[in-house]
């Protein structure tokens, strides 16, 4: 096992690897830009390198000098968290080229997903379900147009660099699509400087269904069952579930072995999630795969409680999985919701600043992942979430009983935050009795996407 590791990361996962480090016996380095001098990652962790200015290009983002901190320090591994490096192939190459052992998969297969169409190819080469349609790259419009009739509308066009929903475009029928794929690959142009493209059928609100994976080095791969994310605005999820409500067990059972399936197609290695769409009649394809831990890991690690972050750091060093498949049992029902700094009045901007009050909330089935505390200044340059709150329930209204309660006694004063929004979702009836998909914002809350 290691003896010490570095955190490439601020904030609240930073705050939860060194806690997990420090319950692992392995000594731990928090690095921070200069915006974080008052970071509690910075407090908590047994050393702490300043790596460099507020703007993460230049800190969080700084290759030379995270692998710098780790040499001077003596760090075997660095842990990249989620965000910033956490899916960077040339950082995870660097590591290795340094000896330093990179807390994620192999820097080839974050390269190989990393490309959307290409990790679709590879996953349906490998039989693993995908959503019909182009399987080669598209760069001219009448091509597209061509291709776009064969699948049938409505289409989504999609950047073959994209994800996260940057570069697409829904075309309902063929006198818009020109257009919109021309204006997608504009958009991928600038964003990526890629405008490869490719089509899919639009699959109308489906549910974004995503199965934990962890695999370690010898080839064992397990699943910890899928977490129900469609609950997003504007491709930002809000909050996230699991089980899935639509999923009975005899599904749970192929998701779970597809995607089993599909990280054993490219030999993957460390935890990892494989996204699908769930459409209304049960089929699912998938759409990408994430090579990171993911903000809303811990909804898995409440109902099946296994500690990702320790399995990502012995997977790292060598060990095998502490479970088997078998060993993965299911109980109860999570749900995270995502606290930020953002003016849900003021089409969510950031809303930085001193924390005036907190209060937060506790007791049986909660719990609160979070870098924030009295007094502490939330800094404009980097992401807006301030905590994770997490319930546990022996069932779904439970959980979301709690949660209702959880955020009636939250008190976060001094910035705008979404918590009042947060407790309007939870309060809405369809919510409440499962119909949510993609979608479900939009519908219900159409005042806040403009
Ligand atoms: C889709 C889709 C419908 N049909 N693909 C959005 C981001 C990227 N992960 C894929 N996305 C979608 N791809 C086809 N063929 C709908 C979405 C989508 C979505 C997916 C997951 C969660 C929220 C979403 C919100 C809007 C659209």
């Amino acid at each position: 096992m290691f003896n010490k590791v570095l955190v490439a990361n601020r904030g609240e996962v930073a705050v939860r690897i060194i806690r997990a480090l420090r319950e692992m016996g392995i000594a731990s380095v928090a690095v921070y830009s200069e915006a974080d001098r008052e970071n509690l990652h910075v407090m908590l962790a047994d050393e702490a390198i300043c790596i460099g200015p507020a703007a993460s290009t230049e800190s969080y983002l700084n290759m030379e000098a995270i692998i710098s901190a780790a040499v001077a320090t003596g760090a075997e591994a660095i842990h990249p968290g989620y965000g910033f490096l956490s899916e960077n192939a040339k950082f995870a190459d660097l590591c290795s080229v340094c000896n330093i052992k990179f807390i994620g998969p192999k820097a080839n297969i974050i390269e190989q997903m990393g490309n959307k169409s290409e990790a679709k190819n590879t996953m349906r080469k490998a039989g693993i379900p995908t959503v019909p349609g182009t399987d080669e790259a598209i760069y001219d419009v009448e091509n597209a147009l061509k291709k776009a009739k064969e699948i049938g509308f409505p289409i989504m066009i999609k950047a073959s660099l994209g994800g996260g929903g940057r570069g697409m475009r829904v075309a309902e029928n063929e006198s818009v699509f020109s257009d919109m794929f021309k204006a997608a690959q504009l958009e991928a142009k600038k964003g990526f400087g890629d405008d490869s493209m490719y089509l899919e059928k639009y699959i109308v609100d489906p549910k974004h269904v995503e199965v934990q994976i962890l695999a370690d080095s010898y080839g064992n791969v397990i699943h910890l069952g899928e977490r129900d994310c469609s609950l997003q605005r504007r491709h930002q999820k809000v909050m996230e579930e699991a089980p899935c409500n639509a999923i009975n067990d005899e599904l749970r059972k192929k998701l779970g072995e597809t995607a089993v399936r599909a990280a054993k197609s490219v030999n993957y290695e460390n935890a990892g999630t494989i996204e699908f769409l769930l459409d209304k009649d049960g089929s699912f394809y998938f759409m990408e795969m994430n090579t990171r831990i993911q903000v809303e890991h811990p909804v898995t690690e409440l109902i099946t409680g296994v500690d990702m972050i320790k399995e990502q750091i012995r997977i790292a060093a060598g060990e095998e999985l502490s479970y088997r498949q078998e060993d993965i049992v299911l109980s109860g029902h999570a749900i995270e919701c995502r606290i930020n700094a953002e003016d849900p009045e003021k089409k969510f901007r950031p809303s930085p600043g001193q924390i005036k009050e907190i209060n937060l909330p506790g007791g049986n089935g909660i719990r609160v992942d979070t870098h924030i505390y009295n007094g502490y200044t939330v800094p404009p340059y980097y992401d807006s979430m301030l905590l994770k709150l997490l319930v546990h329930g022996k069932d779904r209204e439970e959980a979301i009983s709690k949660l209702k309660s959880a955020l009636g006694e939250l008190v976060v004063e001094g910035v705008d935050t979404n918590i009042d929004f947060a407790y309007d979702i939870v309060s809405n009836e369809d919510y409440i009795n499962g119909s949510v998909n993609t979608g479900f914002i939009e519908k219900h809350f159409p005042e806040y996407i403009k």
